[in-house]
């Protein structure tokens, strides 16, 4: 792995409807990151968060669309798809805290520059493949995966000037148990691969991310993980804003992240959704400090 990193922070609430998530950098790094990746002898270097413009007044925010706060939701991603870019042009591992998932378009935006073939692994409860059409809630946190794909808003599509990021078959979802009909027909058409929580069950985790690796090897030059700690079950992880039951375990997920430090196939990665205010005594963010020392190659646990 890649010993420079990068840590950006991109305090985003504006891509959903609750308030707290844009804590989620400050609650993962007071729950030891740095020092995690220094002890496993990373050279870190922490540019702080991205400015994000967070209106306290919410209403009207949409632009003439049904996309909530589409001007700041695109305003910050541009920022971080440009900071992102720079790290990875310095020859750095870009590590992402969030913020809400939409900060994936930015993340994505700023990576995929750099590849032909970038492939993505997203450890989510959800899909993230709606478009302002086939959304239930408008939120931009569940559309950043189809953004990628080239599919919605334009001016979100296009960040950085060019679309798309990414390219269906370079795509491995993992935890998936809550999907939109028209993120299953999407996941259908464009022929996603998805491991839902009923496939974790049957194979175990360990044949999932096996079969992720062979799969991704083969055709990508680089692979991003994003991170959703909503793939894991509230019950450990409760520092969320759309908790789903039946998830992850800690265990299944830190094998996850372990087999894929041994692949050394990840390139850059985000640790999204940590909401400390919907947490207890900052477990969810403990528990993507935890997940970031296996990723990174932390042994015995
Ligand atoms: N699918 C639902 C929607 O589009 C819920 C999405 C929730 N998304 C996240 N990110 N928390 O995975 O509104
Ligand atoms: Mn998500
Ligand atoms: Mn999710
Ligand atoms: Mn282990």
């Amino acid at each position: 792995m890649n010993k420079k990193i990068s840590m950006i922070g991109v305090p985003m609430d504006l891509g959903q409807s609750r308030r707290g998530v844009d804590m989620g950098p400050s609650a993962i790094r007071y729950a030891g990151a740095i020092e995690k990746l220094q002890e496993l002898d990373y050279q870190i270097h922490d540019l702080g968060d991205i400015p994000i413009n967070r209106p306290d007044q919410r209403e009207n925010l949409n632009n003439g669309t049904n996309l909530k706060n589409l001007d700041q939701v695109i305003e910050g991603n541009a920022l971080l798809a440009d900071k992102v870019d720079k790290e990875i042009e310095n020859g750095a591992f870009p590590l992402i805290l969030g913020g809400d998932h939409s900060i994936a378009i930015g993340s994505l935006a700023g990576i995929s520059k750099h590849y032909d073939n970038l492939g993505v692994i997203w450890y989510d409860a959800h899909g993230d493949l709606n478009t302002g059409d086939t959304s239930p809630s408008g939120n931009i946190h569940g559309m950043p995966l189809a953004v990628s794909l080239g599919l919605g808003d334009e001016r979100l599509t296009n960040i950085l000037g060019y679309a798309p990021k990414i390219k269906p078959e370079n795509i491995v979802i993992v935890g998936a148990r809550s999907l939109d009909p028209g993120e299953r027909e999407l996941i259908q058409n464009k022929g996603i691969r998805v491991y839902t929580m009923h496939e974790v069950d049957r194979m175990g985790m360990s044949n999932v991310i096996e079969e992720t690796i062979s799969y991704l090897k083969e055709k990508t030059d680089g692979v991003h993980l994003s991170l959703d700690l909503d793939a894991l079950d509230p019950v450990e992880a409760p520092g969320v804003g759309t908790p789903v039951l039946g998830g992850l375990t800690y265990r299944e997920s830190h094998l996850a992240m372990e087999m894929l430090a041994d692949s050394e196939l990840i390139t850059s990665a985000e640790f999204v959704e940590v909401n400390p205010i919907l947490d207890e005594k900052n477990k969810t963010g403990e528990m993507a400090v935890g997940l970031m020392g296996s990723l990174f190659g932390e042994k015995l646990k």
